[in-house]
Parts: structure tokens; sequence; C-alpha cells
């Protein structure tokens, strides 16, 4: 018997040490959803328990971030030879201007079809100053290269420069988001409008969609805007739309808040594999 072979998608991101969030997040999903995933690793976060579990941030050496590029390409880019080829980008935590840079020529280089941005702005515990550096280096350099977006309720404001204070507002920066960057956009609502429901906004530039599913309580899961953006990424992997791509995103991200687990830290996670059983 043979089995067809799987599409395949790439993650940049970061580790997250408790696997709740950043790459480990994504490669669940991914495998979840039957996506052959593969990792290039930008840096490594560790919560600090004795810091009121705020983010201890190493990046890893620009050279390292580019050797795995490099391979990656190698092995399954366009000019690699490989029988099924990555298409298919995700691009997580990057942490740097430095690291934003490298990632920036990798992308142009390798060409993409479908660049999933999840604009992670800022992390808690990062210094201010090196913060602002790189909000600023990835809205100039990685955003104009996304064709899909998935900016959270802080990214929104931040991107569009508006405030957002309920689904209006969240329609209206979709759209500017999307003047802004050319690329299809996924706003999320999640648990900071207020109301009964989890709503997100999709504007590919002709369809908006609002997105929309019960709470699953009102305190945010770790990891459910990595896997979002994940789940997205698989899926236009396959070959979905962009909106259809976004609706199996939403379904499967609330079902993985609805099956998350607990820990000693003050959050929970969320759990891909929780589904069947
Ligand atoms: O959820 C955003 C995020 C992304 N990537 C990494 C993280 C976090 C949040 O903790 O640690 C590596």
């Amino acid at each position: 018997m043979t089995t067809k072979a799987p599409a395949l998608a790439l993650t940049i991101a970061g580790s997250e040490a408790t696997g709740g969030a950043g790459a480990q997040a994504d490669l669940k999903t991914f495998q979840e959803l039957g996506v052959f995933g593969i990792v290039n690793l930008t840096c490594i976060v560790s919560f600090d328990p004795k810091d009121n579990w705020n983010h201890r941030f190493v990046p890893l050496d620009q050279q390292v971030i580019a050797d795995q590029l490099e391979a990656t390409t190698a092995a399954y880019g366009a000019a690699s030879g490989a029988p099924t080829v990555l298409e298919t980008v995700k691009i997580g935590m990057l942490g740097s201007p430095a690291t934003i840079t490298t990632v920036e020529t990798a992308l142009k280089v390798a060409g993409f079809k479908n660049v999933v941005l999840d604009p992670v702005l800022i992390c808690k515990g990062q210094e201010p100053g090196h913060a602002l550096d790189t909000d600023a280096a990835l809205k100039a350099q990685i955003l104009p290269l996304a064709t899909f977006v998935t900016p959270n309720h802080f990214e929104a404001e931040s991107l569009s420069g508006m405030s957002i204070n309920n689904l209006e507002d969240l329609k209206a920066a979709a759209r500017k988001i999307h003047e802004i960057s050319g690329a299809a956009v996924l706003a999320k609502g999640g648990v900071r409008l207020e109301g009964a429901n989890a709503v997100d906004v999709f504007f590919d530039g002709e369809t908006l969609e609002v997105l929309s599913a019960p709470k699953v309580g009102d305190v945010a899961v770790s990891g459910a805007g990595c896997s979002l953006a994940a789940a997205v990424t698989a899926e236009l992997a396959k070959g979905a739309t962009p909106l259809e791509a976004a609706r199996t995103a939403k379904a499967f991200v609330t079902e993985g808040i609805k099956n998350r687990v607990s820990s000693g830290a003050p959050f929970t996670a969320l759990w891909q594999g929780g589904a069947g059983s």
C-alpha cells in the first residue's frame, strides 16, 4: 500500500520551554492536521517562576538561524528536487531586529507561496527599547512579505494604529491591516472584547466574515494564538483557501481550548490532541 505524501509546512519560531506556545504548539498543530512539520528555531523562552512568570528570552546565534533555513530550503525548497516542495511557512516569534533581517533574507530567497505571519510584537519581560525596535522591524521588513496575518487584539491595535473596543472597530482594523499589508487578515478579538462569544474578523480584500464561537472561560489560554496561526498554515499547505483555513483554524482552537491543560503555572495551555479522546 502506498500512502499519499503529506503536505509540508515550516514554522520559524521560538521555543517556549513549558510546551504550551511557540514552536512546540506549531508542531503539535501541524501533526494533528496531517501536515509534515518542520521547525527552524529563532530563540528560547523560559518563563521565570521566581519573577512572576516573566519571559527569559535568549536569541539563537544568527548563523545558527541562517544554517537551519539553509538546510530546510536545500532539502525541501523550490530548487531542491524534492517530490513535494515546501511552499508554506509560518512566522512566529522572531524577537530581535537581527533575526528579522536574517529571516527576511531567507524568505526573499525561498519565495514561499504562503507566508503566515503571527505578528508576535512584544514578549512579557523583554526590555522595552529593544521590543520597540523589534516591532518596527517586523512591520517594515516582514509584514510586506506576509500573505496571511493573524494579529491578536493588542497587535491589531498596534498594526492599524486604531483603538479596538467592539466588533465594528475590529472590522475596521482588519480592513486597515489588509490595506497596509496586502495580506489576508484574521484579526482576533478573543476574550478581549465583551460578550458571550469569542469573535474574530477575517478580511482578504473582498470577503469580510465574522467568525464567532461561544467563549470558553474568559481568560486567555497559552498557545491559542500560535495554534490558530499554525492551523491556518497547515490548512493552506493542504490547499485550502484562506477563508476555509480561517474557519477550520477557529474550530480547531476552540476545541483545543476546551481541552486545555493546567499546571503549576498561573495559566493553562491549549491541547491540540484532545478532540478524539
Ligand atoms: O504566544 C506568543 C509566543 C510565541 N512564541 C514564543 C512564546 C510566546 C509566548 O509566550 O514564548 C516562543
